[in-house]
């Protein structure tokens, strides 16, 4: 594998491989496409026009905006100016984004106009530094100091030459939760992006300039970044891009209308779409191969949409601080019900609780060796030295390995829990319910459902003569935390299991549900 030079700048990179398909599309999004050429172009303009309103080399701009082609045109103007974008998932509450704009410094934010509401309560709490917004598609008048997009962009002659950015040079954040405290800045290099593109994305799913990729997980995911992003323009693909969400409809209507070559989703959406009765028909849509990730992806699930569609599923795991997936499955070598072996250029060790290597067919927890591991968590050093280990990853998952070298899930080693492909921190949703004046206390552990997939379940003691009901307690959560983080199941008990020092007991409430 050749290395980078140390002057590496991912946009120019991308720029310059495809500058022979300036004509090529390079986006189809909800409004129309954009060529190879229209996005270097755009790209640039956005570098300038963010030089234009002051923002500086290594400072941060939070890009929260829906999935659409204005969304690789501001990461990758922002990284060609050597600006810093922090992506952020455009589903969380006021309260979180006024911590990332704080916590991040961001100078300006690149956001949706349906997004400006959201974004406007967190500004007026106070303690950012932003000044300038670009708003993509507003619905109505713009704030004193907001531009529009288009005219940020029409404004702006594209900049002529990248920032000479170091291989090494922080690129771009993206935000991961923990079980506790807040969400840490995941600080990634211009080199990883390469380096999941040339480690996965080409070798292993060995995507080509005829693929047109579609990916139901958002660009603001690490996963859903290298699946509608980094990996496609690394081979000159075509993209298709969605605003909203990847409901089983809305995801046949691309595959339908815009016959998408590569699909990458997550086994919820895998299973709500064998669910559907309105699956395509295997003749009406051009997979030739499906990538999942986020969760495990339970074999039976693979099994039913390969007998459907003729199209395998690839499983694989990857994590927001090693940027994209190392452990997987392999097209023509899939073993259903693992996660695969791991991918060529990392290492991969499952430990047991001496820190040492366990045997095959014993639980470790696994840690990760690879070129494209974050940097650091920004101005986190306690979770940074935790996560990140000399050249070693924690990833927090717990893991087998059979003699054949295939891996397999085994739980999270913390007490987070993965929902539809996305963390959430059982503390949150408890503390939340707590704030309900009818709730003493509550525990919330995960699940399985019928078709093996983790969902939350909060167990619920109510205070003395309170009531309450379990619809009203599902959107009271609803309203105050991002909605995907809300107990889908919810039972009353009159008590918790408890230590003798009074902690709550999960373990025996998933005991409990497994009976
Ligand atoms: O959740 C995963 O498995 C994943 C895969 C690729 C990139 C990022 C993540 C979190």
């Amino acid at each position: 594998m050749s290395s980078l030079p140390p002057r590496f700048n991912f946009a120019e990179h991308l720029f310059a491989l495809n500058r022979g398909r300036a004509a090529r599309t390079a986006y189809i999004d909800d409004r129309g496409t954009l060529s190879y050429g229209q996005l270097e172009d755009r790209a640039r303009r956005l570098a300038a026009a963010l030089k234009a309103v002051g923002v500086r080399r290594e400072e941060r701009v939070l890009l929260l905006m829906l999935d659409g082609s204005d969304w690789p045109v501001s990461f990758l103007g922002s990284l060609y100016a050597g600006v810093v974008p922090v992506a952020v998932n455009t589903l969380l509450t006021a309260d979180d984004y006024a911590y990332m704009l704080d916590h991040s410094r961001a100078q300006a934010v690149l956001t949706s106009g349906a997004l400006l509401p959201v974004l406007q309560e967190a500004m007026a709490r106070g303690g950012h530094e932003v000044h300038t917004l670009i708003v993509s598609q507003p619905s109505g008048a713009l704030p004193a100091n907001a531009q529009e997009f288009e005219a940020a962009l029409a404004a702006a002659e594209p900049q002529d030459a990248p920032a000479l950015t170091a291989s090494d040079d922080p690129g771009f954040w993206l935000y991961s939760s923990g079980s506790t405290g807040k969400p840490k800045g995941t600080v990634h290099t211009h080199a990883n992006l390469w380096w999941t593109a040339e480690l996965f994305g080409k070798p292993v799913l060995g995507l080509t300039e005829d693929d047109v990729c579609f990916s139901a997980a958002k660009m603001y995911f690490a996963y859903g970044l290298g699946n509608a992003l980094t990996f496609p323009l690394s081979v000159g693909a075509t993209v298709v891009l969605m605003a909203e969400r990847p409901t089983p409809d809305a995801t046949f209507r691309r595959w339908v209308d815009h016959q998408p070559t590569v699909f990458f989703g997550a086994p919820t959406g895998f299973a709500g779409m064998l669910a559907s009765p309105k699956l395509p028909a295997r003749e009406a849509v051009a997979l030739r191969m499906c990538s999942s990730a986020g969760e495990a992806l339970p074999g039976e699930i693979a099994q039913r949409f390969k007998a459907h569609f003729g199209c395998e599923i690839i499983d694989g795991i990857g994590s927001t601080e090693m940027l994209h997936v190392f452990i997987s499955n392999r097209p023509g070598d899939v073993r259903y019900g693992t996660t695969g072996k791991p991918v060529d250029g990392y290492e991969i060790e499952l430990r047991g609780e001496d820190g040492r290597p366990v045997a095959d067919g014993e639980v470790g927890d696994l840690y990760i060796r690879g070129p494209s591991a974050a940097l650091m968590y920004w101005a986190n050093r306690e979770k940074s030295r935790e996560t990140f280990q000399g050249g070693w990853t924690k990833s927090g998952d717990k893991y087998t390995r059979d003699a054949d070298g295939y891996y397999t899930y085994a739980g999270r080693s913390d007490d987070m829990l993965k929902v539809s492909g996305i963390y959430v921190s059982p503390f949150e949703v408890e503390s939340t319910l707590m704030q309900h004046p009818a709730v003493l206390e509550a525990a919330v552990i995960g699940k399985e459902d019928a078709e093996g997939l983790t969902k939350t379940k909060a167990f619920v003691v109510l205070k003395d003569g309170a009531a309450a009901t379990e619809d009203e307690l599902k959107a009271f959560v609803k309203e105050r935390l991002a909605p995907y983080k809300y107990p889908r199941f919810l039972e009353f008990v009159s008590e918790l299991p408890k230590t003798a020092t009074g902690k709550i007991q999960r373990f025996r409430l998933r005991e409990k549900e497994k009976q």
